[in-house]
């Protein structure tokens, strides 16, 4: 699945907070260096990946390493990058299947909050089913070791992570993973928003954060089937320590 950074600049980002908008032309600005990619040569090193997939994975732009399989899922860097799976992932949707064995090696989205290869100012990218539109953060800060998002408890209101959906290609409900490293104070909420940012469900799944130890991992059914006018679902954290949501899965 070929991933255009262009296209994950999010509209539904500034229609979600408005009122914080002065910081998304941050983000703007990020994708508009990102943007300059297309300008380069197709395939600068003629080893039959395009430069947008090598820079995007981090592949030598200069020497030919197409047939290298540095993560040994069983496709060289060639058949990755027509597949546009994460080379340096055996497993690019982490649902157990490797991705030379994988039918269909992208059928999940997962986003590794804080991993400092894919983050694009308050944004994360990543190679996604195209029912995955863009995955962002408002308040809080990035965390890189172990990757995270993390939210001050001296920070003032709620932050949140967001993700923007294509309900058009994502009909049912999703299947959601979240890892939580939580604390006593946090309060984690999930919300479903419409393609103008309203909520049109809160709350949908109580406090996420309630009983949950440091590492706990949940899984749970976002409601999507009985909401069709949800375009996308934010998750707030009330003033806390740390929360780690690293997927996301329809
Ligand atoms: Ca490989
Ligand atoms: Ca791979
Ligand atoms: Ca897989």
């Amino acid at each position: 699945m070929k991933r255009n950074v262009n296209q994950l600049v999010s509209r539904f980002n500034r229609r979600l907070h408005p009122i914080k908008a002065a910081s998304y032309a941050v983000v703007l600005l990020g994708f508009a260096v990102i943007g300059a990619v297309p300008a380069w040569a197709a395939d600068a090193d003629g080893d039959g990946m395009d430069d947008e997939y090598e820079a995007f994975f981090g592949l030598n732009m200069t020497t030919n390493d197409a047939a290298l399989d540095p993560d040994g899922d069983g496709l060289d860097n060639l058949a990755e990058s027509q597949r546009w799976t994460d080379p340096f992932v055996a497993d690019t949707d982490r649902d157990g299947f490797r991705d030379g064995f994988d039918s269909n090696a992208v059928s999940r989205a997962w986003i590794g909050w804080g991993d400092s290869w894919f983050v694009r100012s308050n944004a994360m990218v990543y190679t996604w089913p195209a029912w995955m539109v863009s995955a962002f953060k408002n308040g809080g800060e990035w965390q890189t070791n172990p990757p995270a998002w993390h939210v001050s408890a001296t920070e003032t209101g709620a932050a949140s992570l967001g993700i923007e959906l294509d309900r058009a290609l994502l009909t049912n409900d999703l299947r959601m993973k979240m890892g939580l490293a939580g604390s006593d104070t946090a309060a984690l909420y999930l919300d479903l928003r419409d393609t103008n940012g309203f909520i049109v469900a809160s709350n949908v799944l109580d406090n996420l954060l309630s009983n949950t130890g440091t590492g706990a991992v949940k899984v749970f059914s976002v409601p999507l089937g009985s909401h069709p006018h949800t375009a996308g679902l934010s998750s707030a954290l009330h003033p806390a320590w740390n929360s780690i949501p690293p997927d996301w899965s329809g």
